[in-house]
Order: C-alpha cells, then sequence, then structure tokens
C-alpha cells in the first residue's frame, strides 16, 4: 500500500470521474479497507468511508465545520457559484437560526398535513400506470410524483419541472470539481438561477405552502425577508433532485428482487421500511465534504486545520463493520442508524416529508401492481454527487382486481 511521508495510505482513485460515478459501490469497498483515513492525491483532499470516522466526523460540527462548503470548493479561497446556502453551508449560530425558521415550518405537523395530499396523488399515479404495460421508472414515476406534490406543497406559482431538475442537477455536480459534468450543468445557470430566485420571492408563494410558512418568520423578526428567499431556495435545492433520486433507486431495487417485491405486496404497510432500506443500500447523496477548523487525529492520522475531507455517505452505508451482508436489499433489516440523511446538526430537515413520498408511493405502486420487472437496461445518470438513474424502462402488470392490496386502496 502506498502511503504519504507521513505514512497515511494514498489512493489516486478519481471519485468524481466518470469511471467512478457509473459504478461506485465497485470502489468502496477498496476505500474502506484502505484506512479509517486515506489522502485522495487527485485532489489533495483527506476521505473517510468507514460508518464509524463518517458518523464521527458528522457528529463532530465544531472540527468538521460546513461554513467552508460541503463540496470540493473551499470557500474561504474560492467565490462560490452561488451565494452560500444559510442552513447548508454555515456553522452554529448562523446555522442554527437558519435551521429554526425552516424547523418552523416544516414541522412533524405540517408533513402529517401533508399525507392525505400525497397519498391521493400517489394512488392516482399508481392507477394511471398500473395498466399501461411499459413505463419509464424515472420520467413517468420518479419525477413525475415530486414534481406533482411538491410544488404544490411550497405554493411556488407555476409547476416548473424542468427548471427544478436542472437546479438541482447543476448545485449537486457544484459540489464536486469543475470537471465537464460540473461546466456542463452550470451552463444554465444564469437562467435557471433568476427563475429560481423569482419563485423566491414573498409575492410568488401562495399562502399556506412551506414557502410562506418559511416567511412567516419574518414577521416577527427572526430573519430577514432576504434570508427567507434563501431558505425557500434551500427548499428548491435539496427537495427535488434528491427525492427523484431516491425514488428512482427504490424502484430500481425492487424491480430487481422479485422476491423483495412479493414482500411488499403481501403487506404494502412495508413501504416504509422498503423506501428506507432503499436509502441505506443506494444513498442518493453520495458524498460531502466537511473543512477542518483545527489540527486532528483520527484512527492515527493527524489532519491539519483548513483541509477538505471528502465523507462518503454512501461507502459508510454499506460497511461491513457496521451492517450485516451490506450489498444486499432487504427491506426486513432494520436501516435504521444509516446516514443517506446525514446525521447531526445537518442532518436533513426534510427527511420526514421525503420518506412519506416514497412511502406513500410504494404503497400505492405495490397496491395496484402485481409484477414490477425490468423491461430493458437502466441508464445511469452522472452526477457529483447524486447516484441514481437517468432511466428505468419497466414493465408494470396490474395486480389482480380482488387481491388484497387492491381492494384496500380502494
Ligand atoms: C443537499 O441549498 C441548500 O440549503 C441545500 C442544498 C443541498 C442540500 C441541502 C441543502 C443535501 C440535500
Amino acid at each position: 500500500m502506498r502511503t504519504t511521508p507521513g505514512g497515511v495510505p494514498v489512493s489516486a482513485v478519481d471519485p468524481f470521474g466518470d469511471d467512478f460515478l457509473a459504478d461506485p459501490f465497485r470502489w468502496h469497498g477498496d476505500l474502506r479497507d484502505t484506512g479509517p483515513v486515506v489522502w485522495l492525491e487527485r485532489y489533495g483532499v483527506w476521505a473517510m468511508a468507514r460508518y464509524a470516522e463518517v458518523h464521527e466526523a458528522l457528529r463532530d460540527w465544531a472540527t468538521f465545520c460546513s461554513s467552508a462548503g460541503v463540496g470540493l470548493s473551499d470557500f474561504r479561497r474560492e467565490t462560490p457559484w452561488r451565494p452560500p446556502s444559510l442552513l447548508l453551508e454555515a456553522d452554529p449560530p448562523e446555522h442554527s437560526r437558519a435551521r429554526t425558521a425552516v424547523a418552523r415550518a416544516l414541522t412533524p405537523r405540517t408533513v402529517r398535513g401533508l399525507r392525505d395530499d400525497f397519498s391521493y396523488a400517489a394512488i392516482r399515479l399508481a392507477g394511471e400506470l398500473a395498466g399501461r404495460g411499459t413505463v419509464d421508472g424515472v420520467a413517468d414515476i420518479a419525477e413525475a410524483f415530486p414534481l406533482r406534490v411538491f410544488a404544490e406543497a411550497v405554493g411556488l406559482a407555476e409547476p416548473g419541472g424542468e427548471q427544478l431538475l436542472a437546479y438541482g442537477n447543476m448545485a449537486f455536480n457544484a459540489f464536486g470539481p469543475r470537471n465537464e459534468l460540473t461546466m456542463a450543468s452550470l451552463r444554465q445557470a444564469a437562467e435557471v438561477g433568476a427563475w429560481i430566485a423569482a419563485q423566491c420571492a414573498r409575492d410568488a408563494l401562495t399562502p399556506g405552502g412551506l414557502g410562506a410558512r418559511i416567511y412567516a418568520s419574518v414577521d416577527d423578526g427572526a430573519i430577514s425577508a432576504d434570508e427567507a428567499a434563501l431558505l425557500v431556495r434551500s427548499l428548491l435545492t435539496a427537495g427535488v433532485d434528491t427525492t427523484v433520486i431516491g425514488l428512482g433507486c427504490a424502484l430500481d431495487c425492487l424491480a430487481r428482487d422479485p422476491a423483495q417485491w412479493q414482500l411488499l405486496r403481501e403487506d404494502p404497510t412495508r413501504a416504509g421500511a422498503a423506501f428506507e432500506e432503499s436509502l441505506r443500500y443506494a444513498s442518493p447523496v453520495q458524498t460531502f465534504f466537511r473543512t477542518t477548523t483545527r489540527d486532528v487525529t483520527v484512527g492515527g492520522v493527524l489532519i491539519g486545520a483548513g483541509e477538505k475531507v471528502l465523507l462518503f455517505l454512501a461507502a459508510a452505508n454499506r460497511d461491513p463493520r457496521r451492517w450485516d451482508d451490506p450489498d444486499r436489499f432487504d427491506l426486513r433489516r432494520r436501516a435504521n442508524g444509516h446516514v443517506a440523511f446525514g446525521f447531526g446538526i445537518h442532518a436533513c430537515i426534510g427527511a420526514a416529508m421525503a420518506r412519506l413520498e416514497g412511502e406513500v408511493l410504494l404503497e400505492a405502486l405495490a397496491r395496484r401492481v402485481g409484477r414490477l420487472e425490468l423491461a430493458g437496461e437502466p441508464r445511469r445518470r452522472l452526477n457529483n454527487t447524486l447516484s441514481g438513474f437517468a432511466s428505468l424502462p419497466l414493465q408494470l402488470t396490474p395486480a389482480e382486481p380482488w387481491s388484497p392490496g387492491v381492494a384496500a386502496a380502494g
């Protein structure tokens, strides 16, 4: 094993290269086995791919900070492609104030209040598709469903599916290096960024939506109107492409494994567990960086202050040191403890809404679709941060109308 002069294991892997992104899980075992901390010479950054170290770095926000950006770019040296997020790219105490404002808008009660609308949309979509035969699991399901429910939940004036997806694609590419993926997606930055900014204005948001609820914190002086606009931007950045990728991955897991689909069909209330396990298994958000605020020793390796550290959430979620038979998708497993939503103070604030989307969609499909099978080769989508599919050809066979799940769906 090659090491730095200081004795730290070195890897020549490019985690943002096409070979890696086309099949990231193939590379994770080597990264984990190379050591608790690895030097990635291609970028001059540190990496952690084991569950214990990733979890600890996420917990220790004071040492592994976010305000220098959670991508490769160091905001203290480079100008970010857009004004930093008040939530994702911030540390306490600023982060705490922003997080509180969003948490007040996106309470468990708010999410419970979305359930009926989301369920109804899922049941309707499953009903439309079940008899159609061949569909694209990405365009027809994984994109169609979040786009139907999200714009309305936030209170956007227009559906804007294309812009929301393009914006997510650029934001998640931009956490990586300025490679061809990033440069290509950022070509739309001016146009799509302007559309996004316009949707974030108070008077563009319909009353009662999540956006309007964020602006309610302006009225009691907790945040400024400019801050509210940036927090709405956070919803639009983090809330669409992630769920699109996640739902596509869940469909892929189930379509590849008839026994798992059967387990879900036998008891569609397993949908939440199935979605959770697909998050562990596929990790839609594969990686995030942190930046050290001080010298810190991890696994015997001294990491200096001001260094970038790449955390492989996806590798942690399949670390055999933490999980039994980690490369097996099994909805009966206790998947909790995965770090697909992160962990600690930056843990996904929209997780309950994402879980709701996954649960109601998979449940509705399980009630309406008897057999779910791949109808062709899935095409992977390459993105510097997100891992999932560009297209997923599926063959849907409608459930027998007298099967128990269908009756229960009404
Ligand atoms: C990733 O803009 C933001 O605040 C933001 C962007 C992306 C994420 C989170 C927040 C983790 C899903």
